[in-house]
């Protein structure tokens, strides 16, 4: 090749270099120290007659020069691609804000709920959200076509089982595997086929307890309700107990709570039935016990000032982000 070819040749092939390994391999292919092209020629100048000399020598070293300079800007082009793709790091920016995950205001408080009733010697249990009638209702001492069964407005599945509307069902699954004595809170989701507004919603949750042995007194019930409230809402606060009813418990009982000068009533509850003990061949002239439900997201809404149950479901961010 002459110099004019390898001018041609050598600027085409740089043009084409895909990445710094192959313009290296160019680069030793005109210019390398043993074999390069230019190199050869640059050599050869000393053999030559003074006449060619003074005509390929001046084309030769300006030919390296240019070379020189194309292999130079090839190279910082690769460079400064590689640190738009594959760095790619703009150090200056900010940084992005990692989002932190945090509890929903009912996980917060059923875990505070657990807290105490653990400190006070219960423990926790679950049972199905799908029930029986059985469960629900019959072994609670509520048989079919029983008024009471419509203090429990009803999703049905079919005309056996149904979402259970109260947390009630786990006593008696609980005592039908178990002897007394024992005390359990059984937290979970209940449905009712009710009309929504701010204090009622169709799938709520509640925390079930019970506590049965052969001393166990309504003075007991007292006792653990009223200790339960304290820690829950502080150390002055009031408990008041009224007579209520409910098939599964004789007494019956419902609990309010005073706060900002109201009683707001926040609990069923009562000495278990001795049918319901029936249902589960307990001896009821031998075992007695309480028991009572009370409604998580009413809790919620007192320690917070929540004024609308509907919040709790409604996936708006604004509203669980507070907590
Ligand atoms: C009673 C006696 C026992 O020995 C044991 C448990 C009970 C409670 C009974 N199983 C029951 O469900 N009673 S209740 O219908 O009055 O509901 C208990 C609590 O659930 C209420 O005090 C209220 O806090 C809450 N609740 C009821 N309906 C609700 C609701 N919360 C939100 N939305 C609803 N629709």
């Amino acid at each position: 090749m002459n110099v004019a070819e390898i001018r041609k040749s050598a600027l085409e092939d740089v043009k084409k270099a895909k990445n710094v390994k192959a313009l290296e391999v160019i680069r030793v292919k005109y210019l390398g120290r043993k074999d390069g092209e230019l190199t050869k020629i640059l050599r050869s100048l000393k053999d030559l007659s003074v006449a060619e000399r003074k005509e390929i020598g001046p084309a030769a070293n300006e030919l390296r020069g240019d070379l020189e300079e194309a292999f130079s800007k090839k190279l910082k082009e690769f460079s400064a691609s590689s640190k738009r793709g594959v760095v790619g790091i703009d150090i200056t920016m900010p940084g992005k804000k990692i989002a932190v995950g945090h509890l929903h205001p009912l996980t917060i408080i059923e875990n505070r709920i657990k807290e105490i009733f653990n400190s006070l010697n219960f423990s926790v249990v679950e049972g199905p959200e799908a029930e029986t009638d059985y469960y629900n209702f019959d072994a609670l001492n509520i048989p079919a076509n029983h008024p009471a069964r419509d203090m429990w407005d009803t999703f049905w599945i079919d005309s056996k089982k149904l979402l259970r509307t109260h947390t009630s069902p786990m006593q008696i699954r609980y005592m039908e595997k178990h002897q007394p004595p024992f005390q359990i809170i059984v937290p979970g989701r209940v449905f009712r086929f009710e009309a929504t507004d701010a204090s009622h919603e169709i799938n709520f949750h509640q925390v079930e307890g019970l506590m049965v042995g052969e001393r166990v007194t309504l003075a007991n019930f007292k006792y653990v309700i009223t200790e339960f409230f304290r820690q829950f809402f502080g150390p002055g606060t009031h408990v008041r107990f009224r007579p209520s009813y409910f098939p599964f418990v004789e007494p019956g009982l419902e609990v309010d709570v005073m706060l900002n000068g109201n009683w707001l009533e926040v609990m069923g509850a009562g000495m278990v039935h001795p049918k319901v003990f029936d249902a589960v061949r307990y001896n009821p002239r031998k075992i007695r016990g309480f028991a009572f439900g009370m409604g998580l997201e009413r809790l919620a809404m007192i320690k917070y000032k929540i004024p609308d149950i509907r919040l709790f479901y409604s996936g708006d961010l604004r509203f669980t982000n507070q907590f």
